[in-house]
């Protein structure tokens, strides 16, 4: 009849499921897709070369950490993880469904110069992805993210931001149509010296235009996540915001512009310390929320871990229990029980990078 278009993946039903396991109570995201070069930063900053067998040893300990599915309920993989196995030669997808984590996928294929904006940029992926998706289901994926990214300092365009929204809602629909639950991160990046209102103005554009968009895509918003920044002011700006004041704002605009049909907002941390990203998503959830708010965190789930490790196989053990420290502050800040108490002063220090590019 033309009066009621409803477009069903064939995967529906799979698709809700998939999301609210992974948005359960107590648990949240551990983002491990550092792309090659991202990786490389980090091995790095411990002295270690980005080697392929590095990375391994680096992806094993982290997916082995016992108990670890307690706290994680997915865990984002880069491609070369999503087909590599342990240094034990099992598979990292096998271990982690076996830790009941579900694994995901990182499908964007990195930022490039946006021609025609303020120096700001766009993110590539779309060409192929849905053969690249259905590929990552059969290899175990069961949902997938993509990140891009909104700067502040340089506009935000308003082209920056509906080709970032734009090419988020492709990406959502191309997703759900393989199969895979898309994790919608448009990044509002921290850099700049703007106030905490801009950046609620600016939040209040680009999710406004990510919905529009996603709807006009027919996403099907019971089968999808979201990966927001959290609102707060620019890195460089005066005034710090208390985790109060960072709820407040976040959740106001949570409230504005995300519909209740949307089951978990996974917050990125962004460059805030692992203390700081703990006690702001904990004081996001003082009281209920219609929507599962938990954490998709890469560096503040792994900064003291990865540091604790250092590259040696004595260390495994102990790096392992500070992945686990992380997981557990992070499900009782999901939780709302958090209370900071006990935090090593590794966990405090702040890991903004100005004019970071990934
Ligand atoms: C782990 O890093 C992810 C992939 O980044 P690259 O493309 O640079 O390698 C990144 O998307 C990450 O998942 C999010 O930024 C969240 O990480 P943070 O550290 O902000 O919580």
């Amino acid at each position: 009849s033309g009066s009621s278009l409803v477009v069903k993946s064939s995967y529906a039903d799979e698709l809700v499921k998939t999301a609210k396991t992974i948005a359960s109570p107590g648990r949240g995201i551990l983002a491990m897709d550092e792309s090659n070069a991202t990786c490389g930063k980090r091995l790095a900053s411990i002295g270690l070369e980005n080697t392929e067998a590095n990375r391994q040893a680096y992806r094993t300990l982290l997916v082995t950490a016992p108990g670890l599915g307690q706290y994680v309920s997915g865990a984002i993989l880069f491609e070369e993880t999503l087909y590599q196995s342990t240094v034990d030669g099992a598979k990292i997808v096998d271990v982690l469904i076996e830790q009941n984590i579900v694994p995901g996928i990182k499908v964007d294929k990195g930022l490039v110069p946006l021609a025609g904006s303020n120096n700001e940029s766009w993110c590539q992926g779309l060409d192929g992805l849905a053969s690249r998706s259905a590929a990552y289901y059969q290899q175990g994926a069961r949902f997938a993210k993509w990140r891009t990214v909104v700067s502040i300092p340089n506009g935000p365009s308003a082209l920056a931001v509906k080709e970032a929204a734009w090419g988020l809602a492709r990406y959502a629909a191309i997703s759900q149509d393989n199969g895979l639950v898309p994790i919608v991160e448009p990044e509002i990046l921290l850099d700049g010296e703007h106030g905490i209102d801009r950046t609620f103005e600016v939040a209040q554009k680009v999710w406004a235009e990510v919905f529009f968009y996603l709807a006009e895509n027919n996403v099907m918003f019971e089968g999808i996540l979201l990966k927001p920044s959290m609102v707060t002011p620019g890195a460089e700006c005066k005034d710090k915001a208390t985790p109060q004041q960072v709820a407040d704002y976040t959740l106001k605009l949570l409230h504005r512009r995300i519909p209740p049909a949307v089951p978990g907002i996974m917050f990125l941390s962004g460059g805030q310390s692992e203390v700081e990203a703990t006690l702001n998503l904990n004081a996001m959830n003082q009281s209920p929320n219609p929507w599962h708010v938990s954490f998709s965190y890469a560096r503040a789930l792994q900064n003291t871990c990865l540091k604790t490790w250092g590259g040696r196989p004595e260390n495994v053990q102990a790096a392992q229990e500070a992945l686990l420290i992380r997981a557990k502050a992070n499900s009782l800040a999901q939780l709302g029980k958090y209370t900071g108490e006990g935090e090593s002063e590794e966990a405090k220090k702040g890991m903004f990078v100005k004019g970071y590019v990934y």
